[in-house]
């Protein structure tokens, strides 16, 4: 049974398309430097907004219309059905990846015992269509903010029963992940962080999250999951200030506690947008450390302070984000996931399509743009040239650990004042990236 019956296979029919269910840019055999579109971009569907979102927000309930959720049947029957749903959009939108909390995927009965044997009942009909379409699970995850319990958070919970109650959720997601041969597995902080700092002890919290990542680093060794954990930094929201910031937030978190070897970020444009960053800075920063993991793909509104999870539509930020990628050498393991949703007031199934298409799209466009900019290799020459004073002489000596204070001032003394400063050529050089946007 189809459930996007007017929708077909969406397929890249070039630049010049004027069909809205069509690609225009990614085309996932197209090699851009010796690689497929499609092994480069990796592209996942979020089951939590593209399944399970409503369209409420805080003034009204949702809008969604999404006739398979009324075909009748038990919570269990609308999530096995929704797994049909979601290997369809996968199929027709060319997506080889995907990625779910365990609540998206399976309700929540009344005891855990109950909740787990749901979720195993789900998950092997997931493992079938896997197995049946070749599509891959690009990293799981557990909601551990949804249920009241988790009030006060989950591992930096004020009451010691729901530490334990997320660590058995976790280790659960973990072999869940493992089943489904997952290549990730994300913590996003849900509501570790606080509201108010009178009633919070935040030493406390934070030795409470390290405690909780280096059980669940000693239990993804001990089953053997064979999959690369990613934080994603977020600043607010839920909570006032969430401990996992911003990317070099969670840099200092993971050296303080030795955890930097065990963990890679997953970072989200909005959440970068909402943490004062372009997400052009915080995929810099990662990826200078070696910590780029995989990519929430998304985008805020400039108007809006809060997280509105739009679908990515800006060449400017999706050229940046395949340069920092292309640099860096690839996504490896990690992918571009749309955790995205559509607004409320586009309710209508093909919406869905209309806005991964626009993703896709655009970061396939980023990418031909990226590639090309690093082909003519101005801006890269640029750079170069800008430090080239740190190449020899007393720069070389700095850089080696040659140079001391006392040398240093010896240098000075002796030249009497420092070479000239050059033009860093700003404009210049946003005009020369606009050429290539086209
Ligand atoms: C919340 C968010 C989450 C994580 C997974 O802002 O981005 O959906 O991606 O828990
Ligand atoms: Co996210």
């Amino acid at each position: 049974m189809a459930f996007f019956p007017d929708v077909p296979v969406i397929k890249y029919e070039g630049p010049d398309s004027t069909n809205p269910l069509a690609f225009r840019h990614y085309n996932p055999a197209e090699k851009v430097d010796g690689k497929t579109m499609a092994e480069h971009l990796r592209f996942a569907v979020c089951y939590w907004h593209t399944l399970c979102g409503s369209g409420s927000d805080p003034f009204g309930p949702g809008t969604m219309s999404r006739p398979w959720d009324d075909q009748g049947g038990s919570p269990l029957d609308v999530a096995l059905r929704r797994v049909d749903v979601m290997f369809e959009l996968l199929a027709k939108l060319q997506v080889p990846f995907y990625c779910f909390h365990d609540r998206d995927i399976a309700p929540e009965e009344k005891t855990l015992a109950e909740t787990n044997k749901t979720l195993d009942k789900v998950v092997a009909k997931l493992k079938q269509k896997q197995q049946e379409t070749g599509v891959k699970l690009l990293w799981g995850t557990a909601n551990l903010f949804s249920n009241p319990r988790f009030v006060h958070g989950a591992s930096t919970s004020c009451n010691a029963d729901v530490f334990a109650y997320a660590a058995a959720q976790v280790k659960k997601a973990l072999e869940v992940t493992k089943e489904l041969g997952g290549t990730n597995y994300v913590f996003w902080g849900g509501r570790e962080g606080y509201h108010n700092l009178y009633n919070t002890d935040l030493k406390r919290e934070f030795d409470h999250l390290a405690k909780f990542l280096h059980m669940a680093v000693d239990y993804r060794n001990k089953i053997g999951l064979d999959a690369q954990f990613l934080i994603e930094p977020k600043p607010k929201e839920p909570t006032t200030h969430q401990y996992d910031s911003d990317a070099a937030a969670c840099m200092a978190f993971l050296r303080t506690y030795g955890l930097e070897k065990e963990f890679k970020f997953n970072l989200e444009t909005n959440h970068a947008t909402l943490a004062g960053h372009s997400m052009f800075h915080e995929m810099t920063y990662a990826a200078s450390y070696g910590m780029l993991g995989s990519i929430d793909a998304n985008r805020g509104d400039e108007l809006i302070g809060w997280d509105t999870d739009q679908f990515p539509t800006n060449l400017y930020t999706t050229t940046q984000m395949m340069l920092v990628i292309l640099n860096a050498g690839g996504l490896g393991r990690g992918g571009l996931n749309f955790d995205a949703k559509v607004r409320r007031e586009s309710f209508e199934p093909v919406d869905l399509f209309h806005a991964h298409i626009g993703g896709m799209d655009a970061f396939a466009q980023g990418l031909k743009i990226a590639s090309a900019i690093r082909k003519d290799g101005l801006l890269s020459k640029f750079v170069k040239d800008r430090y080239s004073s740190w190449d020899a002489g007393i720069g070389a000596d700095i850089e080696s650990g040659k140079a001391t204070f006392e040398s240093l001032e010896a240098y000075m003394l002796q030249k009497g004042d420092a070479e000239k400063n050059t033009s860093g050529r700003q404009e210049m050089l946003e005009n020369i990236v606009n050429r290539y946007i086209k």
